[in-house]
C-alpha cells in the first residue's frame, strides 16, 4: 500500500538522490539548499507540489557542472535537503538516504536522465514527459484458438464447498507499543522509539490505530487464535506485505525475519493448511526494489527469492520443489491445489512504477507473462481453472504492461475463474471487460482488505466459499464473508471480537459471484444510492470518515 504520505517521502527522496548525483561542479553548499528551500516556500511539501519543487531543484543543479562525486558526499547531499525541506524528520532523513543509496546507485549511475524526464518518470505525465525504456511491448500469444465462452452454471443444491481464507497486507510491526505517540510525523507512529504524547488521547491503542500506525503482535496472535478456534478452511491465501512502513530503517535481515516468524505463526496454528503467498511491494528493502534477474552482484535480489523458496517450500512444504527455479528467477510460481485447481502467484513488482529497477528495461521483466501464458495455455489444454493471486492489483500498475496482462486475461477468459489481490488496504473490486467489445464482463479481481489497520480502517480478513472439490466443479467464488476487528471497540472493552461485516450474496442481493453479477451490482451502485454507501462503508472496512457525494462516486466507479 502507498500512502500519499509515502508515495510523497519515498517520491521526493528518490528524486533528491538523482539531483544529488548531478549536483556537482562546486564545492558543495549547505547555504545554496537551504536558500532554495526558503525560495520555494514549502515547508510542506505535498505530490502536486513536488513537480514544482522537482523541477525547480532540476533546473537549477543542471545548470552546474559536472564533476566526480563520492557515496558519502551524495548521501550527505541528499539528507541535507531532506532536512532543508522538511521531507521527513530529521532522524528519518538521515536513514532514508541510506536505506536508498543503493538502489539509487545502481539505477542511476551511467543511466543519463534529462531533468524533465526525471521529474516526468517520478511524478507521472502530468508533471513532465516521462522517460519511457521502451513504450511499447506485446507479449506472444501462441495461435492456439480462443475456445468458445461457456459460462459455468451453478453447482447442483448439497455440492460441496471450499472454504478459502484471504489475508493480505498483515504489515507486522515488531516496534509497536501501546501508549507510544501516534501522532508522531512520521511515515509510521505508535513505536516504541516515538516517546509518549503529551496528550493521552494522541497515545497508540492497546488493540491498534487508526492512525499512521501498523498492525501490534497481540493483534496478529489474537487473529490467528481466532481463525483456529473460530473459522473452518481448507486453503489460505495471503497476498504479501508482511513488514511494517518503517520503510526508512529495514535491513535485508528485517524483512527476511518477518517472512520466517509469520510462517512460523501460520504453521503453528493452521497444522496441515496450505498457505499460498504472493509476494508484496514491501518484501523487499528497500521497499518497492525488485531488480531482474540480469541485476546481479550486491543489488541482487536472490536473498529474498531464496528466503521465500527456504520458508514456503522446504519447511512449510506448501509448495513442492519444482516451484523453485521460478522463484528464483523471478519471485512468481504456479503448482496444483487439488487436480483441477491451479494457482498461479504473480509478482506485480514488475509492473510497479515504484519499482526503479524497471527504469533500465521494462519489457515483461523476468519474462513474468511469457510464462504466465505458458502456463495458462497448458492449463486450457488439460482443462484445468485457475486462481490468480497477486499484491498491486491489475489497474494500479505500469501502463504496458497491464495492457498486456489485459490481453492474456481476455483470451484465458475460461481457465481464469477468479483472482485474488491486495496492496490497497481497502476492500473493493475489478471488473475486466472482453476486449472486443469493452462491454461483456469477463473476469473479476478481488481486492482483499488489509490486516493493517493503516490508515483509518479497521483490521480484516475474508473467507470465499468456492465451488469444489468434486469431480466437474467449476471452482468458481460462491460468496465471501467479511470479517472485521471495531479497534475503538476493541480498545474501549479490551475485548477483541471479529465480527462478520457483510457476505457479497446478501449485502447486495447477488445470485451467484460471476462477473456478470458484479456488473449488475455496479449498475445498481449508480442508480440506487443506498446500496452505493453500502459499498462505500465496506471500502473502508466499515471505518468511514469521509462522506461520499456525486463526484466521489462517478471516480469510484470508474469504467
Ligand atoms: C495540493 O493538494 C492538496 C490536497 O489535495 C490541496 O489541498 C492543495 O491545495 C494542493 N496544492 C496545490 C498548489 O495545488
Ligand atoms: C571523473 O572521473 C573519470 C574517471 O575516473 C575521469 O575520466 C573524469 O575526468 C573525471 N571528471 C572530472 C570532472 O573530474
Ligand atoms: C503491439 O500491439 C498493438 C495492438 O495489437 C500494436 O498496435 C502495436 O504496434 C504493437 N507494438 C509493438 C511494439 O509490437
Ligand atoms: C531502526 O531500527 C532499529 C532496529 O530495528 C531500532 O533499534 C531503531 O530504533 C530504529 N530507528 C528508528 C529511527 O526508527
Ligand atoms: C529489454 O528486455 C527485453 C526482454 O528481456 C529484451 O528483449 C530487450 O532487448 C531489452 N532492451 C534493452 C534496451 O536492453
Ligand atoms: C472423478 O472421476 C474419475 C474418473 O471419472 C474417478 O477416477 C475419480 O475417482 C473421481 N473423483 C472423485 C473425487 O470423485
Ligand atoms: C465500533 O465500536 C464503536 C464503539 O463501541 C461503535 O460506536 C461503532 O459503531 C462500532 N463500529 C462498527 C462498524 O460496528
Ligand atoms: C486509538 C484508540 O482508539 N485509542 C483508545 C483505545 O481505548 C482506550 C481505552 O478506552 C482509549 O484511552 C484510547 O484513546
Ligand atoms: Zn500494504
Ligand atoms: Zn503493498
Amino acid at each position: 500500500m502507498k500512502s500519499p504520505a509515502i508515495t510523497s517521502a519515498v517520491t521526493v527522496l528518490l528524486f533528491m538522490g538523482a539531483v544529488a548525483i548531478r549536483v556537482s561542479g562546486r564545492p558543495y553548499q549547505s547555504e545554496q539548499i537551504k536558500s532554495i528551500a526558503d525560495t520555494a516556500k514549502l515547508s510542506d511539501v505535498s505530490l502536486n507540489l513536488s513537480c514544482d519543487l522537482c523541477k525547480v531543484l532540476a533546473g537549477i543543479i543542471d545548470d552546474l557542472v559536472s564533476s566526480n562525486r563520492t557515496e558519502e558526499e551524495v548521501i550527505a547531499i541528499a539528507t541535507e535537503i531532506c532536512i532543508a525541506f522538511n521531507i521527513e524528520s530529521e532522524r528519518v532523513c538521515r536513514l532514508m538516504t541510506k536505506e536508498y543509496k543503493d538502489m539509487l546507485f545502481g539505477v542511476l549511475v551511467g543511466h543519463y536522465l534529462s531533468p524533465d524526464q526525471l521529474c516526468g518518470s517520478i511524478l507521472g505525465d502530468s508533471c513532465a514527459v516521462p522517460y519511457d525504456p521502451k513504450s511499447e511491448w506485446n507479449v506472444t500469444l501462441p495461435s492456439t484458438k480462443k475456445p468458445p465462452v461457456v459460462v459455468p452454471k451453478p453447482p447442483k443444491p448439497g455440492s460441496p464447498q471450499l472454504r478459502i481464507l484471504h489475508l493480505s497486507d498483515i504489515h507486522w510491526d515488531r516496534m509497536y507499543q501501546e501508549g507510544a505517540n501516534a501522532v508522531c510525523g512520521d511515515t509510521l507512529c505508535c513505536r516504541s522509539n516515538d516517546g509518549k504524547p503529551s496528550d493521552p488521547a494522541n497515545g497508540a491503542g492497546k488493540w491498534g490505530d487508526y492512525r499512521d500506525c501498523d498492525t501490534p503482535q497481540i493483534v496478529i496472535e489474537n487473529l490467528m487464535q481466532h481463525l483456529a478456534q473460530n473459522e473452518k478452511f481448507d486453503l489460505i491465501y495471503v497476498t504479501g506485505d508482511l513488514p511494517a512502513h518503517d520503510i526508512w530503517n529495514q535491513t535485508r535481515e528485517d524483512q527476511v525475519d518477518i517472512l520466517k516468524e509469520i510462517t512460523g505463526y501460520f504453521l503453528k496454528y493452521f497444522p496441515g493448511i496450505k498457505v499460498f503467498n504472493a509476494v508484496g511491494n514491501h518484501e523487499s528493502a528497500p521497499v518497492n526494489s525488485f531488480p531482474p534477474p540480469y541485476v546481479t552482484g550486491k543489488n541482487s535480489i536472490l536473498w529474498l527469492y531464496g528466503a521465500m523458496a527456504e520458508s514456503w517450500i522446504d519447511r512449510a512444504k506448501w509448495l513442492p520443489p519444482d516451484t523453485r527455479t521460478t522463484i528464483m528467477q523471478g519471485g512468481f510460481y504456479t503448482t496444483m491445489v487439488y487436480p483441477g485447481l491451479r494457482v498461479i502467484s504473480l509478482n506485480m513488482n514488475f509492473c510497479n512504477d515504484e519499482n526503479w529497477w524497471l527504469q533500465i528495461n521494462e519489457t515483461d521483466p523476468a519474462g513474468e507473462l511469457q510464462w504466465l501464458i505458458g502456463v495458462l495455455q497448458k492449463a486450457e489444454d488439460v482443462k484445468e481453472k485457475v486462481h490468480i493471486l497477486g499484491h498491486i492489483p491489475p489497474g494500479w500498475c505500469a501502463k504496458v504492461w497491464t495492457a498486456n496482462y489485459y490481453k492474456i486475461v481476455d483470451r484465458y477468459e475460461s481457465t481464469i475463474v477468479a483472482q485474488f489481490f491486495g496492496h490497497k488496504h481497502k476492500d473493493f473490486f475489478e471488473i475486466f471487460y472482453d476486449e472486443k467489445t469493452l462491454s461483456r464482463p469477463t473476469n473479476i479481481v478481488y481486492i482483499g482488505g488489509s490486516v493493517t489497520p493503516y490508515s483509518q480502517t479497521n483490521p480484516s480478513y475474508r473467507m470465499y466459499t468456492v465451488d469444489g472439490n468434486y469431480n466437474g466443479t467449476s471452482w468458481v467464488v460462491l460468496d465471501h464473508f467479511t470479517h472485521i476487528l471495531n479497534i475503538t471497540e476493541a480498545n474501549l472493552t479490551d475485548k477483541p471480537e471479529w465480527k462478520l461485516e457483510y457476505s457479497a450474496k446478501a449485502a447486495y442481493n447477488m445470485k451467484s459471484l460471476l462477473p456478470s453479477d458484479w456488473e449488475e451490482v455496479v449498475e445498481e451502485f449508480k442508480e440506487n444510492d443506498d446500496m452505493f454507501m453500502k459499498f462505500y462503508t465496506y471500502y473502508f472496512k466499515s471505518h468511514v470518515t469521509t462522506s461520499c457525494d456525486s463526484n466521489c462516486k462517478a471516480s469510484m466507479i470508474i469504467m
